[in-house]
């Protein structure tokens, strides 16, 4: 009996046709791939196969119900996974995991004195926030973020250098495909109300802002101060909060530009006090 150990096998159209019908009805992992197995297939080939399989029918499906593809995302660790992760100079802690959608919260990111820092360099560059026009795609102030906010490009100085090279070791996503760090401050009643961070590719601007370094898979923010009171970032349809303590950091994936990632998020006003934070937006491709 010839064995057929490779990965790249393939399943000829019934053979698959009758494996997607057995996992539609709940037939056990095991009773799948006996007859591949009894036909000479190695198991680890046969596994392998009905995956692809399976992706391949999820991914019609999806194209079926007009969802836009999936991306790869930061991942940086897995749900009760390590609580400590060393991230080139820093040892980060992981305070709280969400499955869906994929939150992280983290604490330890950065020092006060980078915090400090950061708040320093950006205060004399403030302006009204903007946020992305989907019709032209490009920016325009909006009554739903109320912060004042600047934006540093990638690299620019010692400081954003080491935070960003600590960011990309963290989230195991290289640099360059991350944007120019952006800090917000919000005075009090200032918030960003619920939003997504993805571009929405079915409006005209999307392809303006996807040719350079295409979609946003995923947000880190970081918080530069602790408010004394409000100014979580909130996720409204998973009833998730993240209160904004200094040096800590919330990080969000989405592998679509879809809201059935729940990514949605806002920044709830600052009840008193005032808050700052830095957002550094991961992109699918190197954003230039
Ligand atoms: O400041 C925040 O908590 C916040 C909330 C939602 C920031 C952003 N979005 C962002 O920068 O995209
Ligand atoms: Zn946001």
């Amino acid at each position: 009996m010839t064995v057929l150990a490779s990965v790249d096998a393939a399943l000829d159209a019934p053979l698959e046709h009758w494996i997607l019908e057995q996992v539609r009805a709940g037939t056990s992992p095991e009773a799948v791939l006996r007859p591949l197995i009894e036909q000479g297939w190695a198991e680890q080939a046969a596994i392998d196969a009905v995956e692809a399989a399976m992706r391949r029918f999820v991914e019609q499906r999806e194209r079926e119900d007009g969802l836009p593809p999936s991306s790869r995302v930061p991942a940086p660790l897995g749900l009760n996974d390590a609580s400590i992760l060393h991230a080139l100079d820093r040892d980060v802690r992981v305070v709280a995991q969400l499955r869906h959608p994929r939150v992280i919260a983290f604490s330890n990111v950065l020092s006060d004195e980078e915090c400090d820092a950061l708040v320093e360099m950006s205060r004399a560059r403030l302006s009204r926030s903007a946020t992305v026009n989907m019709e032209t795609g490009g920016d325009e102030v909006h009554v739903g973020r109320t912060s004042q906010g600047t934006c540093h490009a990638r690299g620019g100085n010692a400081l954003l250098r080491r935070i960003e090279s600590r960011l990309a070791a963290l989230l195991d996503w290289p640099l360059e495909k991350g944007e120019g760090m952006q800090v917000l401050r919000y005075g009090v009643g200032a918030e960003y109300k619920p939003h997504h961070d993805y571009f929405d590719p079915s409006q005209p601007g999307a392809s303006v802002l996807l040719a350079r370094g295409g979609q946003r898979v995923a947000s880190m923010v970081m918080y530069l101060n602790t408010p004394e009171r409000g100014g979580a970032t909130t996720f409204p349809e998973a009833g998730f909060e993240v209160a904004a303590v200094k040096g800590n950091a919330v990080f969000f994936s989405y592998d679509r530009p879809h809201p059935m990632t729940l990514s949605l998020h806002g920044g709830a006003p600052v009840l008193a006090g005032e808050k700052w934070v830095a957002t550094k937006w991961l992109r699918e491709h190197v954003h230039a």
